[in-house]
């Protein structure tokens, strides 16, 4: 069923109900769940929040990888918050998805079994404490890069959850960035450690956008539905040209020998990513897909007790509440 869904953006809808709708979205008004909306809309948005929440939850593992190994309590107490937060992100993400008609469990089902995506970023591992510094600098700068225009998204609940998001996600990338600059002003070891953390995670970081706005399936709708408000490529090089130079502060190389400021583009020429590793990833071949679903699926069937739990008790203030009227 959901194969059928994230294909078919195209609509059958009422002709007329679409173009109000279409102006509704170009006079930059806000859609909220109860209005009428094309079920195609509904469908992009509970695929691209749905895949925004997990990236969040999965995006925990890691990290939470490296709480107990954190170098310094200041560290543990840093990471462990914003590992804290990117739960609370997930949350927001999925009660702005139940707006649409799904529930958290139909969601976390496709996550487990394959249909639904999480960011590709998250299958690579964190070998060493470095690696911790690059996620926070350059996963959450890719992120935020990400976010910040999706405050504007049409969809109210999203755009309200990703202004809460966005406000966190700055505290991540400058704590991501702090432990990249101890490290690279540290002894020569350290700095050949952010060195080798930068050289992983760059273009792993750059694949976070999305394919290239050619082989990119959704971009154009979705932009259009103003779901999305930039393009991939867009995005991928405003992160480019904003990293280059903090990479430079930090003393470290951009591993893109072709890397080269374009004067007349404002902007600089770099190296696509290897896009057949992207959809290797994609496909479940990444270094750490099967540990990630592996490690999803064990704190799902742990938490089965406590999430029948509650379900009992709300059944029963419920049937005592019909008892008691
Ligand atoms: N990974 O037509 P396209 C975070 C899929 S950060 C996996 O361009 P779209 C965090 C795409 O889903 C990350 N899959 O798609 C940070 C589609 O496949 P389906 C989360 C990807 O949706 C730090 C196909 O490729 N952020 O959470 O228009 C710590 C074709 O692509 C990826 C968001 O999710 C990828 N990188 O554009 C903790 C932001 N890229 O669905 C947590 C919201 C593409 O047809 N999402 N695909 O099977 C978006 O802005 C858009 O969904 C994307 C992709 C730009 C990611």
């Amino acid at each position: 069923m959901y194969a059928q869904m994230v294909k078919s953006e195209a609509t059958n809808d009422d002709p007329e109900k679409l173009a109000a709708f279409q102006a509704r979205i170009d006079a930059n008004e806000k859609i909220e769940p109860k209005d009428w909306m094309p079920e195609g809309y509904r469908k992009t948005l509970i695929r691209q929040i749905g895949q925004h929440a997990h990236s969040e939850i999965v995006g925990q593992l890691p990290e939470g990888n490296w709480i107990t190994r954190a170098p310094t309590l200041e560290r543990k107490a840093i990471l462990l918050a914003k590992v804290q937060d990117e739960a609370g992100h997930g949350l927001y993400l999925y009660c702005a998805a139940e707006t649409l008609g799904i529930s958290r469990d139909e969601m976390t089902e496709m996550l487990l079994s394959g249909k639904m995506k999480y960011s590709s970023i998250f299958n690579y591992p964190t070998l060493n404490w470095a690696d911790i510094g690059a996620v926070g600098w350059l996963v959450d700068g890719a992120a935020i890069m990400n976010q910040v225009p999706l405050q504007r998204t049409s969809f109210g609940p999203y755009s309200r959850a990703m202004i809460r998001i966005c406000k966190e996600e700055s505290f991540h990338q400058r704590q991501g960035y702090d432990i990249m600059m101890k490290m690279a002003r540290g002894s020569p070891e350290q700095k050949e450690m952010a060195q080798d953390a930068l050289n992983r995670f760059w273009y792993p970081s750059l694949m976070m956008f999305g394919p290239s706005d050619k082989d990119s399936v959704h971009s154009a709708q979705s932009m259009a539905w103003k779901i999305k408000i930039n393009t991939n490529d867009e995005l991928r090089q405003k992160f480019v040209d904003q990293t280059v130079p903090q990479a430079e502060y930090l003393g470290l190389t951009i591993p893109d020998p072709d890397l080269k400021w374009n004067e007349e583009k404002g902007g600089y020429d770099f190296s696509e990513p290897d896009w057949s590793e992207f959809y290797d990833v994609l496909k479940g071949n990444g270094p750490c897909n099967r540990d990630r679903i592996e490690a999803r699926q064990e704190a799902w069937e742990k938490g089965r007790w406590f999430r029948d739990a509650l379900v009992a008790h709300a059944e029963k203030r419920a049937a005592r509440r019909v008892a008691a009227e």
